[in-house]
């Protein structure tokens, strides 16, 4: 069999020096791709005494720091399968995510190691372990007692399971092969002329696809460097952006820097290239940012099942409001609602094939089966328009998903805690045009007398799930508005109540 780890792929593109440093932390800590090749064979050979073998998934709900990258490089060594959660995440969301993959291991942060022990418990997970944002911890701490398994892998070996929300609230595992993340992770590295000259200013959280993989990947296949902060910090950002070439993130972090009267085109002297993804970018901040600071923002599209598909050129128009051509390896077409294939300028759903598209949802054969067509395209949700000259634009989602500061929010989830609160008839909810999350999160609510305080309904939300799917704003109403088949118009909704959060 080839090896077709894709660790393997990122050793091969060592640095002949390989003490030349690939991260520098907040702290202004140096590590080298040896040191990253020695923690990621560490931690490796310590899931490995743990008893873990090829194909055991391993829960990682942990803040951010180089060990963290480490632990994710070492499960590709390893054969393992990654599984990032997102530390926002309550006790009962981990749980069902536990309860779904069966991790063999899970390493938590000290914060949320509770919450996970608990549901290991529950699941026969055998090992908790702990890994804080300094980089210690129980896991860090143990000494392995067997050597580094560096496994080779097939190329359509599970690599990492994303858990990603569906229309009914129910989270789904994608799993994502070792091919899935070389094919996109070369794509993104050629089309955006990555090098080893590189300095990514990386800000963005890593348990999701946009930091994890889009931009730690395209350093580890170019030899390159990241300036790695903890979170998005706009002080932070702005103090190291002087050293980077390039900077990734979802529209917020744009509309935040902008806002700042202290961003200005020398703050981004050194940067070849600012990436924008997860959600749109309106034209407006494409094109505040592009007078204030002289950058045409390049944005792209994908998705955690895909990666990414669409990129604006890194050469060439960059046009704002739409997402570019398929990136090289990955073809897009436009479905009507019978599933007949649209021509140019129709608005449809959007559909991907290529390498890039994931191998299923983990245990859920039922639910891949209807995300793809018959001839094996992916059904993305998206709706869009493919013009003449083969660019992509999205014009919405024919999922009923909310998009708040990049985090994707399914209203039913929600609606499904409210509707549990004492004195809560019906509620729906809504995204609304918000001037710092794009869109913000909104409860519509039916009650009965008494009805509950809105702090009382946001309060609920916020012991049952992660902060971000909580409301920003509970509205009450006598009656929800309804069509005539009983269905709430939450067309009507949106309308009604778009000056929510106007500044
Ligand atoms: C935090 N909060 C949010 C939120 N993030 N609320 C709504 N939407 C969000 N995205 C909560 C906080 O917990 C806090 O709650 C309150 O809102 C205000 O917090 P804040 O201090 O303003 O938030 P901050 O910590 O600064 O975080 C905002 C952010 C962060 C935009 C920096 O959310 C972020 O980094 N988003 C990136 C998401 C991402 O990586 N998406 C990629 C997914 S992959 P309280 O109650 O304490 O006031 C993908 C595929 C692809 O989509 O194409 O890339
Ligand atoms: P996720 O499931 O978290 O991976 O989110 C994927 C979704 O984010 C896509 O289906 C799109 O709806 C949305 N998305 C990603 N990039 C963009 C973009 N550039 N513009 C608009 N929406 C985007």
């Amino acid at each position: 069999m080839d090896d077709a780890n894709l660790y393997r792929l990122i050793a091969s593109r060592f640095p002949a020096d390989p003490s030349r440093p690939v991260i520098e932390d907040a702290q202004g800590r140096l590590y080298g791709w040896h040191d990253m090749d020695r923690m990621s064979a560490r931690f490796a050979a310590t899931l490995a005494s743990l008893g873990c073998v090829k194909g055991d998934r391993i829960a990682v709900q942990v803040d951010k720091s180089p060990e963290a990258l480490f632990l994710y490089l070492a499960c590709l060594r390893g054969g393992f399968v990654f599984l990032p959660l997102n530390t926002a995440y309550r006790a009962g969301e981990v749980e069902y995510m536990i309860g779904d993959a069966g991790p063999a291991v899970m390493v938590a942060s000290p914060a949320v190691v509770a919450d996970a022990e608990t549901a290991a418990r529950r699941h026969g997970c055998r090992h908790v372990l702990t890994l804080t944002a300094g980089g210690e911890g129980s896991f860090p701490a143990l000494v392995p007692t067997a050597p580094c398994p560096d496994v080779p892998c097939a190329a359509d070996d599970v690599a990492a399971i994303l858990y990603t929300s569906g229309t009914t609230g129910r989270p789904k595992g994608a799993m994502l092969s070792h091919r899935n993340l070389a094919a996109n992770g070369e794509a993104l590295r050629t089309s955006w002329a990555f090098t080893a000259g590189d300095v990514l200013l990386h800000a963005l959280p890593v348990f999701h696809a946009h930091g994890l993989f889009v931009a730690c990947h395209c350093v580890l296949l170019s030899g390159a460097r990241m300036l790695w902060l903890p979170a998005f910090d706009q002080r932070q950002v702005m103090a190291c952006l002087p050293r980077a070439t390039v900077f990734m993130g979802v529209p917020t972090y744009y509309t935040r820097l902008l806002a700042g009267a202290d961003f200005t085109a020398e703050t981004c002297a050194g940067v070849r290239l600012f990436v924008s993804g997860s959600a749109p970018l309106s034209p407006e901040t494409f094109l505040a940012f592009r007078q204030r600071t002289g950058h045409a923002i390049l944005e792209r599209y994908g998705m955690t099942e895909t990666g990414m598909n669409t990129s604006n050129p890194y050469r060439g128009e960059r046009r704002p409001g739409s997402v570019g051509r398929p990136l090289p390896g990955v073809s897009v077409r436009v479905a009507g609602p019978e599933g007949g294939i649209l021509p140019p300028g129709a608005v449809g759903v959007l559909q991907v094939r290529g390498e890039n598209v994931f191998a299923g949802y983990w245990r859920r054969p039922d639910k891949t089966a209807e995300d793809f067509t018959p001839d094996g395209w992916f059904i993305t949700g998206d709706l869009a328009r493919i013009d003449d000259d083969g660019v992509v634009t999205l014009v919405g989602r024919a999922r009923d998903l909310i998009i708040s500061g990049g985090y994707n929010v399914y209203p039913r989830e929600v609606e499904q805690v409210i509707d549990r609160l004492e004195g809560v008839v019906e509620s729906v909810v809504i995204g609304l045009p918000h001037p710092d999350f794009g869109e913000a999160v909104v409860a519509i609510v039916q009650a009965r007398f008494p009805a509950p305080a809105p702090e009382t309904v946001m309060e609920h939300a916020r012991a049952h799930l992660a902060k971000y799917k909580v409301p920003k704003a509970v509205l009450f109403v006598e009656a929800l508005p309804r069509n005539a088949m009983g269905k709430v118009q939450k067309n009507l909704l949106r309308q009604t109540h778009a000056a929510e959060f106007a500044s």
